[in-house]
């Protein structure tokens, strides 16, 4: 079965109640891209790459098309395999992994279509039908963060997140002991993101001015050296998310213990194929971690539940959508959604989201 179309589309999906702030970003709409493959077989396959806007991450949402349309020609012909794909797509650009993902998810929906199977199943089995996912606050003032984070836990979210820097460190010593109030005695996780907002300077004073809450320190600075240098001197684990860009940076990582676990975005790191490569040398090495997006809607969604309900329970820091934040669906029926604070894995073959093409209007570009 050999990749025979390749379509290309972009989707707007405006922020619900915004804009989401974070330490480097405020974000009012997304820009996503959806690519459909379509097989000699005539089968179809879709995937979606969203950056969270251009300063979250080296990412970007018109990057991502001009790399698609630039590898799209020479990816006709393709083996519809994971490994052939991402063989294909190297040798046409180095790099730009968040723009291959989604031709990676795409290929995966279509080979378990082809195969009659999940994409769980082709990620190697799922342990759960049932994900834990986890709320991300906005940066805010610290009252407003501890209520929200009151309501979250009343909805069932079995982990919390909350969203610091880019402002005085005070305010977000303020907001994480307010929070505290309200998590302490819950048996609800807590991490705080600095999104490589504060200085080391910053973080420092942060774990030492909180050394009684067991937060863990989420990309608190904004280069892996800033986390060496912090690294011996916090009293909080370590997760990295944006710096953790492909797999030699997490290896790296890994193995000279700069971390503790990561929040690892499926399409950073290129895509369900290397996701499961990073899944399991978190597992060797018993590093917890989450598998999210960093936005998107139900075909990302529903690619980032199926890579978590394949994660040890005991790893799955949980799963986080875009779904709260973003009105509607692709798929008004099987659409991803959260249900206290879990999400179901969808069911048939694929990635068991059929989207209402309809929705998005003529491809951006057409090949094959
Ligand atoms: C919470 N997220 C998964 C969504 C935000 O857009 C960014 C991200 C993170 O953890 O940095
Ligand atoms: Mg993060």
């Amino acid at each position: 079965m050999q990749i025979a179309e390749i379509h290309i589309y972009q989707v707007d999906l405006p922020v619900r109640n915004g804009p989401y702030t974070m330490a480097n970003a405020e974000v009012w709409a997304l820009d996503s891209t959806l690519v459909k493959l379509v097989a000699d077989t005539g089968l179809v396959g879709w995937g979606e790459t969203c950056p969270v806007g251009p300063t979250y991450a080296e990412a970007h949402a018109g990057g991502a098309r001009a790399a698609l349309t630039a590898i799209a020609d020479g990816m006709l012909g393709c083996e519809l395999l994971p490994l052939a794909v991402h063989r294909c797509m190297d040798s046409l650009l180095t790099g730009h992994n968040y723009a291959k993902a989604a031709i990676d998810i795409a290929c995966h929906d279509l080979l378990g279509k082809a195969l009659g199977r999940s994409v769980s199943d082709l990620l190697g089995g799922a342990v759960t039908d049932r994900v834990p996912s986890y709320f991300a606050t906005g940066v805010g003032a610290p009252d407003d963060i501890a209520r929200l984070v009151a309501d979250k836990i009343a909805e069932g979210y079995p982990r919390l997140q909350i969203k610091v820097g880019g402002r005085p460190v005070e305010l977000d010593i303020e907001t994480i002991r307010k929070v505290w109030e309200v998590v302490r005695g819950r048996n609800v996780r807590l991490a705080v993101d600095g999104n490589r907002g504060w200085t080391t300077r910053d973080a420092l004073r942060v774990s030492r001015e909180c050394p009684d809450i067991p937060f863990v320190l989420e990309q608190p600075c904004n280069t892996m050296s800033d986390l060496e240098k912090i690294r011996p001197q916090v009293r909080h684990a370590i997760f990295m998310d944006e710096n953790s860009v492909d797999l030699n940076t997490v290896v790296t990582a890994v193995g000279t213990g700069l971390v503790d676990g990561f929040g690892m975005k499926l399409t950073r790191i290129g895509g369900l194929q290397k996701m499961s490569t990073f899944r399991d040398i978190c597992q060797a090495y018993k590093l917890p971690h989450t598998c999210d997006d960093s936005w998107g809607g139900d075909i990302i969604a529903a690619a980032c539940t199926h890579m978590g309900a394949t994660v040890s329970p005991e790893l799955l820091e949980g799963v986080w959508l875009a779904a709260p934040y973003i009105g509607g669906h692709y798929d008004p029926v099987n659409g991803i959604r959260i249900e206290d604070g879990h999400i179901a894995k969808p069911n048939g073959p694929g990635l068991g989201v059929l989207p209402d093409e309809t929705r998005f209007g003529t491809p951006v570009a057409s090949f094959g």
